[in-house]
């Protein structure tokens, strides 16, 4: 497939997915979201990534929310078709099995927020400004926001961003736990790409197992999730990865991951 609102580049292991919209605050409508639902299937497929960043272009928004010029032209079936089809694409590139970096530049409003939350963690510019402003319009998130965002920040926190629409700044989402780093405007993109090389060189086995371990571990209890942590513990102690990284140790060298 051929883009036109998304950019998608990988090079020496990592992976740039851009929202390319920028006069539109990159905007979401269903070929944006075809797009990025195709992009993560070659991700995932073509073993050429091991770590992916989700940008958005120009300097003003990651993502301003969905397309709302699409919005007059729905039913409330196209609109729940719309709301699924976002959900589906962001569950999958919540489980692409590599690390997902949100490197947020500007605006992450509404779907915006949304697809931040579904990446591993979320690098922000100091200009950045988090929100689910969906109760402005007389909606509500529809692509995962209050449980994603429910998960990350706790209930009430998450009812009151909800309910209210109200736009977060960088260091609030600090605070809160949305964001895990936040940066001049100016370094956001050299700090992320740095993490993410520094991703790109650990073990792929590795990362996918804590990555995994993680996100299940949060839908049960504690005993299952620490079992379902021996569990990847054994697979990861038996790969080539786990020899190389206690060789390299005894060697006093760097480890060189499969
Ligand atoms: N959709 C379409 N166009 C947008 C959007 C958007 N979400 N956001 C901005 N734009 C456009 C503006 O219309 C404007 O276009 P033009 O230049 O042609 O007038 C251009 O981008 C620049 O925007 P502004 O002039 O408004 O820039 P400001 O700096 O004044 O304001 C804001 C920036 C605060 C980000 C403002 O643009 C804004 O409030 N945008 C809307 C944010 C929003 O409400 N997002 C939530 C959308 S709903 C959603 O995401 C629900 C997801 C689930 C959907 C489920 C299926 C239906």
């Amino acid at each position: 497939m051929a883009y036109e609102n998304i950019l998608l580049e990988i090079k020496d292991g990592v992976g740039v997915l851009t929202f390319n919209r920028p006069k539109v605050l990159n905007a979401l409508n269903p070929q944006t979201l075809e797009e990025v639902g195709d992009a993560v299937g070659r991700i995932a497929d073509g073993g050429e990534a091991r770590v992916l960043v989700v940008t958005g272009a120009g300097e003003k928004a990651f993502v301003a929310g969905a397309d709302i010029g699409e919005f007059p032209s729905m039913d409330s079936l196209k609109a729940r078709d719309f709301a699924r089809k976002g959900q589906e694409v962001f569950f999958r590139l919540e489980r692409l099995p590599l690390p997902v970096i949100a490197c947020v530049n500007g605006f992450a409003l509404g779907g915006g927020c949304e697809i931040a939350m579904s990446c591993d963690f979320i690098y922000a510019s100091e200009k950045a400004k988090f929100g689910q402003p969906e109760i402005n319009l007389g909606i509500i998130p529809g692509f995962g926001g209050t449980q994603r965002l429910a998960r990350l920040v706790g209930r009430a926190k998450a009812k009151e961003l909800c309910m209210t629409g109200e736009m977060i700044d960088a260091q609030q989402a600090l605070l809160l736990g949305l964001a895990t780093k936040v940066f001049p405007a100016e370094a956001l993109v050299d700090e992320t790409m740095k993490t993410a090389r520094a991703l790109a060189a650990k073990g792929r086995t590795a990362l996918e197992a804590i990555k995994r371990v993680v996100d299940c571990g949060m839908d049960v209890d504690l005993k299952t999730g620490c079992a379902l942590e021996a569990e990847a513990f054994g697979v990861c102690f038996a790969s080539p990865d786990a020899k190389e990284g206690a060789t390299a140790f005894l060697e006093k060298r760097k480890p060189k991951f499969l």
